[in-house]
């Protein structure tokens, strides 16, 4: 590329809303300048919205687009960009691209911009090979018209979609099965739409259950009898694992996309309600534990936490039931806003807004339960919110891009509680404090800062009675390291961590073979990784003895195809992690 151009790719993206400059600065390589390659695998995920849900608004200055041409347009933007620039092209972890920004620029700018990417993190689609020349001709001329808009989905949609399979009253009085429900594996399935059920004790696979595309999280009902499981395409499958072969009795779709649901855990309301948070629209929505009957939506759209400008499109990410009241706590990505919603009188509902940082993703409870410490990514800060006292209790600098999960805690020798979350860009481990009562000069403070594998962390785990603390790396790009895990001596956390190539140990044939999400079994005696291969490849999940770190059993089967997340149902029930 020559330097005019070179010029021209790196200055479109000084323009408009956030910055983007925390995602561009790690330097492992992704072939594409600019974005780190953990953060491109992470993000380029492509969204569940179909071209053909959304409306054509044809914009008279921008140039000519075919109605097939915008349908190609539509298909490609939803596969590569919306992860990043939002769905309505307003900016998320993207720059906006709409029209007042793109027009200006015209055709030939924008292509040079597609096709060789940008030092501020945009993809070069052409010279990778990914996008043809007359794709990214297309592309160019496509951004400048508004951007399709995607459909509402408020509650005749959602009641529409709704099945109540089998009504409360006619599910069993007590459980019917065998199963040792405290100690089950709900396993996600990533590519295959469904979840595993794994016995801990017998390592078998008790059985799979279809469930939504990409299917995402799992999350328990507080007394344990309820699993709830969310795809990408804002699925809810409610299973009732009381039943002689647990099954799904209730599913809803309560958006376009989606990734978070939760269900009431304060005292008098367990079980009474679910909630789910959407991507698209960007809202959420609660409804009833038990038969996931839609009740009251509620829009995240408003202004941002900085700069104060209205965002069209803010996702709701992590969502954790509050311990302290009767209360949802959602993370709104893009505002950087944090809701604090009382299901007590939900015709009646209070909410408080937390202002926090931006863009919240993930996050967990400390060791009390009373503060819940979430990534504000984009701003490489943990926001730590008093859920007794509704109200921010500390924004802590961490290290680029913190990706906790729902994090690690545990007692350290020197700062007494603390817990933990690694980064996607960088190879730290942060350390905070989090016990103001008992050692207040550490709270909300990074105690300590741990020297992992390198950038590309997604999970970490530890539990009560463990003495290590295992850290994954699994969007690094070297095999090596994305195959491998570090183990921390929590007793002596000077002390460099025991490398396992858990992939090694699973001893599979080609792929990835990423290693991701450790999760503890009830006893807290064993750490589960999951080892995530291509969706023809074999994948396996390995089980580690915490005790002696060594290699306890590898579970392979046919069915474990790209397993990902994985919930132990009495430490996904009570929060132990
Ligand atoms: Fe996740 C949790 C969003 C990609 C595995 N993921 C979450 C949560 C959010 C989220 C908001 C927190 C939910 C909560 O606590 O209520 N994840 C996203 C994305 O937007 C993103 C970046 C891109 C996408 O297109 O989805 C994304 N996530 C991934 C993956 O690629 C992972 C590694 C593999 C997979 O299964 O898709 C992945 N995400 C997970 C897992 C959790 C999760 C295993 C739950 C961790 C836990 O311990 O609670």
């Amino acid at each position: 590329m020559n330097t005019r151009l070179t010029i021209l790719a790196a200055s479109i993206f000084i323009m408009g809303g956030v910055t983007q400059a925390t995602f561009a600065t790690d330097a492992a390589p992704s072939g594409h300048p600019g974005t780190s390659g953990p953060e491109l695998r992470y993000k380029g995920a492509p969204t569940s919205m179909k071209p053909e849900d959304t409306q054509d608004v044809i914009t008279p200055k921008a140039p000519a687009l075919t109605a097939d041409e915008f349908t190609r347009s539509k298909q490609i933007y939803f596969e590569r960009c919306a992860g990043c620039h939002g769905v309505l092209r307003k900016g998320a972890t993207g720059k906006p691209l709409t029209p007042d920004v793109t027009l200006p620029r015209g055709t030939e700018y924008l292509k040079v911009f597609i096709g060789f990417g940008s030092p501020g993190g945009m993809p070069n689609w052409g010279t990778s090979g990914i996008l043809t020349d007359a794709e990214i001709d297309m592309m160019a001329r496509f951004l400048q018209h508004e951007p399709p808009t995607p459909p509402e989905f408020g509650m005749a949609e959602m009641k529409a979609s709704w099945k109540l399979k089998v009504p409360p009253e006619k599910r069993p009085k007590k459980k019917m099965n065998n199963l040792d429900l405290e100690n089950l594996f709900s396993v996600t399935l990533r590519d295959d739409g469904k979840i595993a059920l794994i016995d801990g004790a017998s390592k078998k696979i008790v059985s799979t259950i279809e469930t939504g595309y990409a299917v995402h999280i799992s999350r328990m009902s507080a007394s344990g009898r309820y699993l709830f499981v969310i795809g990408r395409d804002a699925k809810i499958d409610l299973i009732d694992l009381w039943m002689e072969k647990p099954a799904v009795v209730a599913e809803i779709k309560v958006g376009m996309e989606a990734r978070s649901v939760e269900t009431s855990k304060f005292k008098g309301f367990e079980d009474k309600y679910a909630i789910a948070g959407t991507y698209w629209p960007p809202q959420f929505v609660i409804m009833n534990g038990d038969t996931l009957e839609p009740k009251k939506i509620v829009a995240t759209r408003g202004m941002t936490v900085d700069t104060q400008e209205y965002h069209p499109e803010p996702r709701v990410a992590a969502i954790i039931a509050s311990h302290e009241h009767p209360e949802f706590i959602i993370n709104v990505k893009e505002t950087g806003k944090i809701m604090m919603a009382n299901y007590e009188d939900i015709n009646n509902m209070k909410i408080t807004e937390v202002e926090a940082a931006r863009f919240l993703h993930d996050g967990g409870w400390d060791s009390t339960h009373r503060y819940f410490m979430s990534a504000a990514n984009a701003s490489n800060k943990i926001a730590v919110v008093d859920s007794k006292d509704q109200k921010l209790a500390a924004l802590v600098e961490v290290g680029k891009i913190p990706h906790p999960g729902r994090g690690a805690n545990f007692v350290d020798p020197k700062f007494g509680p603390v817990w933990a979350t690694g980064h996607l860009g960088d190879d730290s481990i942060a350390v905070i404090g989090t016990d103001p009562k008992n050692h207040k000069a550490n709270a909300w403070k990074v105690v300590r800062s741990l020297k992992g594998l390198g950038s590309g962390s997604l999970f970490l785990k530890t539990h009560p009675k463990s003495k290590n603390l295992w850290v994954d790396s699994t969007l690094n790009p070297d095999a090596g390291i994305s195959q491998s895990i570090a183990i921390f001596d929590i007793r002596n956390l000077d002390k460099a961590p025991e490398v396992v190539n858990i992939a090694d140990l699973a001893n599979l044939g080609e792929g990835p073979k990423r290693v991701v999400q450790p999760e503890y079994n009830k006893a807290g005696d064993e750490v589960w990784f999951s080892v995530w291969n291509g969706a023809t490849q074999e994948s396996a999940i390995v089980v580690m003895d915490d005790k002696t770190r060594k290699l306890k059993t590898v579970i392979k089967d046919k069915r474990l195809i790209t397993p990902t997340g994985k919930f132990n149902v009495y430490n996904t029930q009570h929060d132990v992690y």
